[in-house]
Parts: C-alpha cells; structure tokens; sequence
C-alpha cells in the first residue's frame, strides 16, 4: 500500500500595514517570514535575529541552594556519587554533562544508564538494585526520576541521599527526594518550563561554576551537549532554549569536543557549519541508535572520550548501528504495511509482534502516521504482553482515546501526540476494535488531510543567495521555530529521475518562465530534490508544470555549493 499523503498547503496571512511600516528595514520577503513568528517591532524583530535573551538565574529553580549544598558536602567527604541517566541523546549528553563537570571538582562520579531491555524507561526498581551495587552516597538523576515516587523512597530508605533533575511533567504527588531541579514542578517560579533534561543539568553545572570559580569548570564549554539534547529531545525552541542551542552551536562549530568531531566525521559533515538540522538528522538519530538497539554506552563513550583516537572507534560504531536501525525500522515498517492492508485497518493502525525491536517501534509509528495520516500503535510481545508505542496526528489526542480503552490495557500514558502502552495479548482484537471504533467516532466517519505550512508565494526569481543569508539568521530552527517553506507555482518540471537505492527519491530541474508564465525575464532554473516521492514518476514527463512546496538551501557536495529546493509536496497542474 505504498502511497504518498496528500496534503492542504496552508499560507500565512499577509502581513499588516502597520507592522510593514515597523519592519521596513528589513527586505520584503523577510518581513513577512518576521511577522509569521510574531514579530511585530523592529525591536523584537532586533532580539529574535540576535538571540538577544536572557539565560536565567540557576537559583530561580526551587532547591537549586539544597542541590548544591549536598554535592559540596559529597565532594568534600570524597562520597561515591552516581549519575543516573537515560537511554536517549538527552539523556546521555546530560549524564555526560554533570560526570565531567564533577570530575573537574574532583567529585568521585559515576554514572549509570538503564538499558530499556533489562530494566525499562526511567528511575525504575530495577535499575535502583544495580545501581545500590555501585554503593553510592548520593544519586543524581538527569532527564528523569521526578515520577519515580516509591523508588525514590526506596532508596532513601537505604541510606542514599537523592537529588533529582528532570524536566517531565511530574504527578501530583512528588519523590521524597533531598533536593528536585524540575521547572515543571507547581511551585516552580523558573520562567523556561521547557528546558530539556540536559538543559537542568546545565543549570546545576551553572550553579557550581559560580560556587567553585577556583575550580574553573567552564561550564559554557559543556553548551554543545546542550545543544546535542535540546534539540534531538524536539525541546521547544524558547527564547532561553534558543539562546543555549545557539551558543551550542558555536561550541559544536569550535571542534573542542573529540566525540562530535569525530561523529561529525563519518557522517560527512563540516563541523565549522554545523546546524540544529544537522544534529536533529544526523548527529542525534547515531547517537540515539546505540540505545534503540542495545545500550547507550557506546554514545556516552564518544561524548566523554578524551581524544580523537578513543572517540573514533565509537563514532564508527555508532554510525553502524544507525544503519542497522534503519534497516530493522524499515522491515518492521513493510511489515507492518502489509498488515495493515490484510486487515483492512483504516482509522488506526495497529500491529506487534515478538520480532519488533522496542528500541525503535516509535520511529516507525512515527513513519507510519507520516504516510498515512492516522494514529499508528506498533509494540513488541514478550512473555505474552505488547509493549507499544503509539503516534498521533493532531485531530486525535491519542493519550484521551487509551482513556476510554484503560480497563483493556495494564498500563498507559503520554500526551496527546504520543502515547505507550502495554496489554496482554488475549486482549488484542477486543483493543483493536475499541480504539478503532473511538477513533472513526471523533474524526465523524472522516478521513482528515495534513497541513502543511508555508511563508508566502515567491516566484523562483525571488531565491537569490541574499535569501538564504537572511534565512540562516532565523537558525537555530526547531520546535516553535520552524524552517521556512515556501510555495511557487506554475513552474516547469525539467528531465525528473528517481534516485536512491529503491528509487524512493525524486531529482528534477524546475524552470521558471517570468511572470505568469511568459517569458519576460528569460528564465530561471534550480535543482529540486524531492526525498520519498520516487512513485510520483510516473505522473511526471519533461516539461510537467507544477506547483511545489519547498525549503530554499545550499546543498553542499563534495565541496560544491550549490542552491536547491528541496521538494516537500507537488501538485502537478499538467503532466
Ligand atoms: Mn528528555
């Protein structure tokens, strides 16, 4: 059932008269990217291209005094401290972030991160068993423990001191814990509530610089880690998270780091121009696959190696077991395909088997919602019981719909876009139809179509180099501060191929002919790289006129620069 989605092209609203007036510095086109984020002033507009924010005071969190208090008294008593970590990229930069920030105050640090294997998500009971095996005297948690209420008490009850910093939603009811960094927290006056786990270890790194200025921590050297997490955990962009990804990037560009120069390395990529795109598409989804498919060590061993040459070995494994990632997501996903059509499952899709890797069913439920366009709910079955991760489209608050399901499942929980959930596999079918049915009832018997988002219309006469430059003034891009796409309609599709090793990508030459069409300005030709639309050419001929949708970059290859649009939906006018 291979397909491409539809999808309604949606453009902003044209700018106002007044806040034209406002921004009249600035070029036409930008002014209207500008005001699509809000910007209404050319002082705001002045602050937002200068990431002119303010990076806040560490001790605004609640317990930011205690947290500190306890790990000097730890450092100075030579204690054993553990830091307890997670699995994923900001899990791991975060672990790696307060172990060497300690080292440099002479802390006898540790870590520990979980293997989602043996011991599941978080600051579980079983992890606590093996981490009391490394005799700690204080636990640090990092992008996680703020839920984890009876095995916080568990450990205290051992003696072990606990500081926890997480920045998940926490219950109602809060760990026992000596100390808690969570901007989340109710009480918490912090402004960012969207910091990610390793953006509170930052803080907590931050708060020792300024207790300890004779121990030279440097804590700004550790913002490429920040960077790394904020952006593979699709933290939103704030004002303050912008800013630290910002700096991020510098310290990133700076090579200082052994572990990202040489991940940078076997992905091919110029570090002295690294971008939040680069780590969201190809640093991050690395350092991510060592704990998809086994344990994260191997990422956290870059990230802390010393020099080049004990980091490289990792990079070449971790972009190995990437590899292996996508082969194993991408058969879980033809699996799956063919499921979904045996089964003629239309409003939700749903399949698990003991073959599915855990490690990565997200990813392809992800995948799944992407082509579909329905919620997708894939697990894997061990010892009789599905484990899976669900994906939502945003008509569907998939967490309200497990709701009305909950006497079915044994456990669940998310947010509205994304979900988990394990039941017993008696209980399958009965799910199944439950859910469907749910789900077919809130979208009233409809199937919806996605949206995607564009500036403004341009002609391709309007996509000069001074475009892209202004373009790279709105990075670092992300959550809440999308890249620009745009739309040009009526252009000319020139020799359209597929390439890739499937022939799942598209690459074809659009020519635009001057206004409406006739040719008054000579024409204009760009490259256009279309990823994942290699079934559109059979539609598509030599001179196919169009409308496209597209980001405007500088694809570089091999040294050459070179611009190009890179495609993300064509309706063909005339084949
Ligand atoms: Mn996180």
């Amino acid at each position: 059932m291979k397909k491409i989605q539809k999808r309604k092209w949606e453009i902003a609203t044209p700018i106002t008269v007044e806040v034209e007036k406002d921004l009249a510095d600035y070029p036409k086109i930008f002014r209207q990217i500008l005001f699509n984020r809000g910007i209404k002033d050319s002082e705001s507009a002045e602050r937002f291209l200068n990431a002119d924010y303010e990076i806040f005071d560490p001790y605004l969190m609640v317990d930011m005094g205690k947290a500190v208090n306890i790990i000097r008294s730890a450092v100075q008593k030579k204690e054993v401290i553990v830091i307890f970590g997670d699995y994923d990229v900001d899990g791991v930069t975060a672990t790696t972030l307060l172990v060497q920030v300690l080292w440099s105050l002479g802390a006898n640090a540790l870590k520990f991160i979980p293997n989602r294997f043996k011991h599941g998500y978080g600051f579980s009971f079983d992890a606590l068993e093996e981490v009391l095996e490394l005799n700690p005297d204080l636990i640090i948690t990092v992008d996680c423990g703020v839920r984890s209420v009876e095995e916080v008490a568990a450990a205290k009850d051992t003696g072990v001191k606990v500081i926890i910093t997480d920045h998940h939603q926490p219950f109602i009811k809060i760990p026992q814990a000596d100390a808690i960094l969570c901007p989340r927290m109710l009480k918490s006056q912090y402004p960012n509530k969207d910091l990610a786990g390793v953006g509170i270890a930052y803080k907590l790194a931050q708060a020792l610089d300024n207790y300890f200025p004779e121990k030279n921590i440097k804590s700004e050297f550790q913002l490429d880690l920040v960077a790394l997490g904020t952006i593979a955990d699709m933290a939103k962009l704030t004002p303050e998270n912008r800013l630290l990804v910002k700096k991020g990037l510098h310290v990133i560009q700076s090579g200082n780091r052994p572990g990202i120069a040489a991940l940078s390395n076997v992905c091919g990529l110029d570090i002295e121009r690294t971008k939040a795109e680069d780590i969201g598409f190809r640093l991050g989804p690395r350092l991510n696959a060592a704990g998809r498919l086994k344990t994260a060590e191997d990422a956290y061993q870059l990230l802390i190696a010393e020099d080049r040459k004990h980091a490289a070995p990792y990079a070449i494994k971790l972009d190995q077991s990437n590899r292996d990632r996508q082969s194993i997501t991408r058969n879980i996903q033809e699996l799956t395909e063919d499921w979904v059509v045996e089964h003629k499952q239309e409003w939700v899709l749903f399949h698990a088997s003991e073959e599915f890797n855990e490690g990565v069913v997200g990813l392809v439920a992800s995948r799944l919602v992407e082509i579909h366009y329905c919620p997708a709910i894939i697990g894997g079955i061990n010892d009789g019981v599905i484990r899976a991760s669900c994906r939502s489209i945003p008509e569907i608050n998939i967490t309200k719909v497990l709701d009305e399901c909950e006497d079915l499942l044994i456990q669940h929980g998310g947010h509205a876009m994304a979900a988990g959930l394990s039941l017993e596999i008696e209980k399958k079918n009965d799910f199944y139809k439950r859910i469907s049915r749910l789900i077919e009832e809130r979208l009233d018997g409809l199937h919806p179509v996605p949206v995607i988002k564009a500036e403004c219309e341009l002609s391709l006469f309007d996509l000069k180099p001074e475009l892209l430059e202004m373009l790279d003034q709105l990075e670092p891009t992300g959550e809440g501060n999308p890249r620009s796409l745009f739309v040009s309609r009526g252009v000319q599709v020139r020799y359209p191929k597929t390439v890739g090793a499937n022939n799942d990508h598209l690459k074809f030459s659009v020519k635009g002919l001057g206004i409406n069409n006739k040719d008054l300005h000579g024409s204009i030709t760009f490259d256009a790289i279309a990823f994942r639309m290699g079934l559109l050419i059979d539609q598509l001929t030599n001179g196919s006129i169009a409308d496209i949708i597209y980001y405007f970059e500088k694809n570089v290859y091999k040294g050459r620069e070179k611009l190009q649009l890179n495609i993300q939906d064509i309706k063909i006018k005339q084949s």
